[in-house]
């Protein structure tokens, strides 16, 4: 049976604060802070096991190989000989944030019937950058039945391709079609606009979308300058509903029209500016919650514990569970290491709509293999890292050493391996 499927990106061993990415205030302002990668892991797994629990579908993508040393050799370098920079680039345990690992048009909604998959080139940030080429390999194992998917590698830079954190879709229930919505940036006022509106326009035609029922959406330069680096910091959508700040989108009134046009069921739930601040938004990553629904048909929100802490966020989440709003559960969970980089609940997962049995079963949580997982992490992932440490060689084999565990346990050996 068609449903939505979570893959949520296991965090790497390598987890750090190096604050390589601009215009992502989190990333900036932890610059240097210890980071403690068992903790992230398991807060990880945590919320993984509390979805499942709640009987949602969840599936995982393994960490990637760091440091990169095939990434590094194209650059005419080594991990023992690059500079500070460009070895903090090939570190990074970024693709932890697996919505920026392809965007997933589902089978309802394109040409072939196919769920079709774009893996992001990551190509404004230069320790993104790198990720594709194991992003495709694994995409290519999980999801290899070529009678129910496409895996396309990613569009070619420079047009800038940040996955499902710039894509949403609306439809009344996740197995009948759908409105596609690619959400791309023009201007960022200091920072960067990283989805380009070219690349959203490949995507949409390598997955054979009907343009009637696909929206393009430009992001508004005040929520890029304020620190929505995605469109995913400060919208998300699930089925019928549109959770959004106001200040999301350049011209939002014309696009609300062409989404209640294109789609007549759809429900905006927007959160004025009088209520949450774009910048209590940033911070408290309410946006940034998955928005999910149900066994019971309920919609829930998972959200990150800096929601509750932040007052103004918190007042409006409670005030519209207690009146008729269709977010009917909030689930709060500790996800601190992940979130000081950037990245929340919703970062963490990509979401696939698929019949799990065609997806390679290695990829499909269960309790069982959870714990295994677990095992795996509280053995041989470190306990903390500081940036002064990613120059010690001991630690690279650490990395090296700790992946491949994972990789064994998983029964995935062939990903161990270099990609490049
Ligand atoms: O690309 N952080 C990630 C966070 C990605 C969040 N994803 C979504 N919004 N979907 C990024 O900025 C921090 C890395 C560092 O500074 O070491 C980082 O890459």
């Amino acid at each position: 049976m068609i449903t939505e499927i979570n893959f949520d990106g296991i965090v790497g061993p390598s987890h750090n604060y190096a604050g390589l990415s601009l215009g992502n205030l989190a990333s900036t302002r932890n610059f240097g802070k210890v980071s403690r990668p068992r903790d992230a892991a398991l807060q990880g797994l945590a919320k993984m096991r509390a979805n499942l629990e709640r009987g949602l579908p969840q599936g995982f993508f393994l960490p990637q190989r760091r440091p990169d040393e095939g990434w590094l050799r194209q650059l005419g370098t080594t991990i023992a000989e690059a500079s500070p920079a460009l070895r903090a680039n090939a570190l990074s345990a970024s693709s932890m944030w697996a919505a920026n690992a392809a965007t997933v048009s589902p089978g309802p909604d394109t040409a072939d019937g196919r769920c079709h998959l774009t893996v992001a080139n990551l190509a404004t940030m230069p320790h993104r950058s790198h990720e594709w080429r194991e992003t495709l390999a694994q995409l290519r194992i999980a999801f290899a039945d070529a009678a129910h998917f496409a895996v396309h590698a990613p569009v070619p830079p420079p047009f800038g391709d940040e996955g499902a954190a710039n894509h949403m879709r609306l439809t009344r229930s996740h197995s009948e079609p759908g409105i596609e919505v690619f959400v791309f940036g023009e201007n960022g006022g200091p920072f960067p606009a990283r989805q380009h509106r070219e690349s959203s326009a490949a995507v949409a035609r390598r997955h054979g979308l009907d343009p009637a029922h696909t929206v393009f959406a430009q992001q508004s330069e005040e929520a890029i300058a304020a620190g929505a680096f995605h469109n995913d910091v400060v919208a998300v959508a699930n089925e019928r509903v549109l959770f959004t700040h106001e200040h999301a989108f350049a011209a939002r009134e014309a696009l609300y029209a062409e989404l209640r046009e294109k789609f007549a069921e759809i429900e905006i739930v927007e959160v004025p500016a009088s209520a949450v601040s774009l910048a209590d938004a940033i911070t408290s990553y309410l946006f940034n919650a998955q928005l999910v629904t149900l066994p019971s048909g309920e919609m829930a929100l998972v959200l990150p514990g800096e929601a509750r802490e932040t007052p103004a966020v918190w007042r409006w989440l409670e005030a519209h569970v207690a009146g008729n709003g269709p977010i009917r559960h909030l689930f709060v969970h500790d996800l601190r290491e992940s979130m000081a980089n950037g990245g929340g609940p919703a970062c963490l997962r990509l979401r696939v709509v698929a019949d799990p049995a065609s997806v390679d079963p290695r990829f499909i949580a269960t309790g069982e293999k959870l714990d295994r997982i677990e095992a795996v992490v509280r053995k041989c992932w470190p306990e903390q890292i500081a940036v002064e440490d990613l120059s010690t060689p001991a630690l690279w084999r650490d990395f090296l050493a700790a992946r491949a565990a994972l990789c064994a346990e998983l029964d995935l050996n062939e990903l161990d391996r270099e990609f490049f």
